[in-house]
This record gives structure tokens, sequence and C-alpha cells, in this order.
């Protein structure tokens, strides 16, 4: 197959992707005639092509729970994770259960051009219903999707009765990475004690490491620092993600100043998940309210890698979400003050090579020669046009094939009011 009329996210010459099997065979330059070359044709008359949206952070195994049995009233994280604790208990799902449940969400995702997924999944839990349930998703949905699975110690790792033993067991069983909650933790030391035994074992199990760190609105938290520190000391910032870092956003300046210096130095990744952040963080201010996200746009500038995620579809957490990374994109540009025309042409790199790079996946993603042909079209030629309007992703292609499609809708105005 040959894509016609590409115009590839960033630059301004279009080209022709010549796709052989499930690979990028070529390149080739807008001049070269393809209609005679025997090729299937797409013409995409200059759309835009990109590589496929990157989920960093989502909650599959708590998707569509929310209101079963009782709705978030407070709209807080502390409710969420007693909801979600009191769910466990009450509702005894089975595998079969958390599998469709999981599977429809990333089906939401898929839709919207998502081909690559970090899941975090409970594991406070001694039977382990969602981690099996998610191997075995993450297996059967192969062809439409890569699931990359955190060992998540919801209810802390020292605060539930053995965490620690049970983040273990999870990471003996597959788990991709290691998950960790600091500021759930009963006191500070048990935060930091838990930051480290989520990094040593990521040593000793050759795994990625991915914390949930500092969601909360407490200048006071700051497991980042630590997280950093100990990413350097054992040189592996790369492997290494804070999530969430929320408290970032209430730090004083000083102190940011001098954080951000080790930030830099340790090279961990950061997910911002500015939906469910906006929802759930100054809950408990009157006025003024904080918007309780980090800093990412300082992050971005301090030359650090951020990327956005969805972290919630309607769960304890966030009753909303449905799937489409572009609504999360658009929502943390205005929340970050992110609106500058350089911000917003490149935005779409927050849900992409960013979110490639902090899952690792980097080597091997993007549209270039000898990559695999895995892509998605948005129904527009523009860059910032792509971020004002939300198109849909028309096609999304994987291993050579098309796994998705969208047909856009068209409005027309009837009455002849502007004639
Ligand atoms: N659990 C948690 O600790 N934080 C969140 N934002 C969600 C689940 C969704
Ligand atoms: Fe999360």
């Amino acid at each position: 197959m040959i894509i016609k009329n590409a115009k590839l996210y960033g630059q301004d010459e279009f080209v022709h992707i010549e796709i052989h099997g499930d690979k990028i065979h070529k390149l080739l330059p807008f001049e070269t005639p393809v209609e005679s070359s025997g090729h299937e044709i797409m013409d995409l008359n200059g759309k835009i092509v990109l590589p496929p949206f990157v989920e960093p952070h989502i909650h599959l195994d708590y998707a569509l729970t929310a209101g079963t049995p009782k709705w978030n009233q407070s709209g807080t994280l502390f409710e969420g994770i007693q909801l979600w604790s009191e769910r466990k208990q009450l509702v005894k799902e089975t595998k079969a259960d958390v599998k469709k449940r999981a599977k429809e969400a990333l089906e939401m995702q898929i839709k919207h051009g998502v081909q690559h997924v970090r899941t975090h999944v409970d594991i406070t839990e001694p039977n382990f219903t969602g981690l099996e349930a998610l191997l075995e998703v993450k297996q059967e949905l192969k062809p439409w999707v890569d699931v990359q699975i955190v060992a998540f110690p919801q209810e802390g790792i020292y605060a539930y009765p053995k965490g620690a033993a049970l983040l273990e067991e999870a990471l003996k069983m597959g788990a991709d990475a290691v998950g960790g909650i600091p500021h759930y933790e009963f006191t500070r030391e048990d935060g930091v004690q838990s930051v480290k035994k989520a990094l040593d074992l990521a040593y000793k199990y050759d795994k990625l490491v991915d914390i949930h760190c500092d969601e909360i609105d407490d200048e006071q938290s700051r497991f980042v620092e630590v997280l950093a520190a100990e990413a350097y000391k054992l040189d592996m910032g790369e492997l290494v993600t804070a999530s969430h870092t929320t408290a970032m956003g209430s730090y004083n300046d000083a102190y940011a100043t001098k954080l951000f210096k080790l930030l830099k130095k340790s090279n961990i990744n950061f997910v911002s998940l500015p939906k469910a952040n906006l929802h759930l963080q100054g809950r408990i201010d009157s006025y003024p309210k904080r918007r309780g996200l980090t800093r990412v746009k300082e992050l971005k500038e301090a030359g650090m890698n951020v990327c956005f995620g969805l972290d919630s579809i309607m769960d304890p957490w966030y009753p909303l979400g449905d799937g489409n990374l572009l609504r999360v994109v658009e929502m943390g540009l205005h929340a970050s003050h992110m609106t500058g025309y350089n911000d917003i042409k490149t935005a779409l790199n927050l849900v992409t090579e960013n979110g490639a790079k902090t899952l690792h996946i980097a080597e091997g993603y993007g549209v270039k020669e000898g990559n695999k042909a895995n892509l998605v079209v948005l129904d527009t030629t523009s860059e910032y046009d792509a971020i004002r309007r939300l198109p849909p992703v028309i096609y999304s292609i994987r291993n050579g094939h098309i796994i998705a499609e969208t047909k856009p809708a068209v409005t027309t105005i009837n009455e002849p009011i502007f004639s």
C-alpha cells in the first residue's frame, strides 16, 4: 500500500508512505510518481500523519466502575481510594468481569488512535484478580494495542498488610513496572522507604518504575526528590517515571528551583494527568483554589520529558472520560498556560513521542523507514487546527492493517442566513 500526500506531523513537505507488509518500506518525496506503481493507493490530500497515540497512565482495572456501589461525593482522591477499597470487599468480581471492563475501555482508546497503553493495576488484594485479568487482556489484544502493566499498590506498600510481598509477587507474575503511592503511606518515613523499595525491586527484577508521586495539594509532600535522587544514584532515570506530582503546583519557588536541578540531573520522566487532577485537586481549598497540576510548562522548558495521560474512564476517582487523548491535550494546554503559538503547534508531542519515551519504547516508534507500519491519520491538514478543533482519527493503521476508521461528521447550515 502507498499512503499518498501525507503531511508528517511537524513537517511542511508532503511525502508518500510506501508500506510493505507490516513495515514502512520507504518515505518517498512528494514529486515521486506513484500512480502506476501497482500498489493500492490511499490519498490523504495533505492530512496529518502521526505515530500512534501513547496513553502513558490509565487504570484499566478501575474503568467503568463509577457509582457501583457509590459515587464519589467529595471529588477527592482519598474518597476515591476509600470507595475502591470498599468495593473490593463488597463486589467480588471475577477475572472475566475485570477483563470485560478493561477491554471496553481499551476499545474506546483504540478508536481514538491509541496503540500503546501503560495501565496501573491494583495489587493490594491477595487474589490478584485484576493483575491476572490484565495479563490476559495484554496478550489477547496484541493485534490492536501494546499494553504495559504497572503493579500498583493502591493502598500502600507499608500501609496495606503484606503490601511489599504482594508487590514483589506481582512482579514475578509478569508486571512490567513497579508502582508506589508514597503520599498515602502512614508517615513521611514510610513514604521515603516505599520509594526506595520500589526502586530496589525494579533493580532486582529488571523492571520499569512508575510512582504515583505527591498526588496531593500538600506543599510538604516531597517524595519526587527521593524518587529522582534514588534514580540518579542507581543510574536508572530513563526507566523511572513520576506520575501526577501535583504537589509541585504548590511548592514555593525557592524549593522548586533547587528541586529542578536534581530532576534534570536524574533524567526521570513525568506524566501529568490534567483532566483527572483538575477534578481531584483543590477540593479542600476555599478561594483562591489551586489548579493542582504539576509544573508542565516549566518542566518542558527545562528540557525534561513530560507527557499527558487520561488516568481514568468512569471510576471512583473520575466520573467522565472517553479515551480520547486529544481532549486531554486541550485541557492540559489550558490548565498549564501552554497556549502560545508554538506550544499549540507542537502539543501532540505530549501524547506521542514524549509518551513513547516515558514507556521506554522510543526505539522503533515513529513514522520512519524500517519501522513497523503503525500510524494514525487525523482529519486535518494543520497542527494548529488539530488542537483547535480536535478532529477525529480517520485511520489507525497497525502492522500495515487499518485497525480502526472513523467517518467524520458533516454539518451544513440549511437556511441562507449568511448570504
Ligand atoms: N488511584 C490513585 O491513587 N490516583 C488516581 N488518580 C486514580 C487512582 C485514578
Ligand atoms: Fe493514576
